[in-house]
């Protein structure tokens, strides 16, 4: 891929109910006011074909065994890779809300095992930077609309709290760039953290992949 111009691409991760979501769209607002290409994307897209049954399968209308739906989920990344890249190397910054690390976190929750969980997403695009919002699930739990969907339980989150330690471990080892954020704070404090960690993403750096 070019290195000339290109956009970055961030990952914003979190336990459910961290915050995300809020943190994504302020990050769009903060860059498109300093006249900056952006886009964001939401994973699961639930809007896609293989997004319906994701979503079919988190609101328990319909049941699937643990690997079909670590595929589905990561499917669904590989359908808007290309969409991706093609921003990214037209100078657009790419946000990405969840990405293949809520996919080894949730799926390693559930027992299946880490190394298998990691294939099915090699070969997508390698972050620039990951930033995972940290709020205990004890406090997550307390916000509004938790428990609707799959997963949304303090046992599940802190065996995915848990597997995000080593998520982030082990790609630090790889010199990926991955922070934790004390996203208990105020949405003000933790946006400008993550503005600031945005503003210092090398894009001279070629994308390379997961
Ligand atoms: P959200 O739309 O951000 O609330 O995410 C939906 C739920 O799906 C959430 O509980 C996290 C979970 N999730 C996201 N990505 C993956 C994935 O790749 N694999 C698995 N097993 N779960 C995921």
């Amino acid at each position: 891929m070019s290195t000339q111009n290109r956009g970055s691409l961030v990952v914003i991760e979190g336990l459910d109910r961290s915050g995300k979501s809020t943190q994504c769209q302020l990050i769009l607002e903060n860059l498109q006011a300093k006249g900056k290409k952006v886009q964001l994307y939401k994973f699961p897209d639930r809007s896609t074909a293989i997004g319906k049954k994701i979503d079919a399968y988190l609101k328990e209308t319909s049941q699937l065994s643990d690997q079909v739906i670590h595929l589905l989920f990561s499917a669904n990344r590989w359908e808007l890779i290309d969409d991706i890249k093609s921003k990214i190397q037209s100078g657009v910054t790419c946000v990405l809300d969840r990405y293949a690390f809520s996919g080894i976190a949730f799926s390693a929750a559930k027992g299946l095992n880490w190394e298998w969980c990691k294939s099915p997403d090699r070969g997508l695009l390698r972050p620039d930077l990951v930033i995972f919002l940290h709020v205990s699930p004890e406090i997550a739990a307390k916000r509004g609309q938790y428990g609707e969907e799959r997963y949304e339980n303090i046992e599940m989150q802190k065996m995915v709290e848990k597997n995000f330690e080593r998520i982030q471990r082990e790609y630090t080892e790889e010199k990926l760039s991955f922070v934790t954020l004390d996203a208990s704070s105020s949405l003000e404090t933790v946006h400008s953290q993550i503005i600031n960690l945005i503003d210092k993403v090398d894009v001279s750096r070629a994308l390379e992949t997961l």
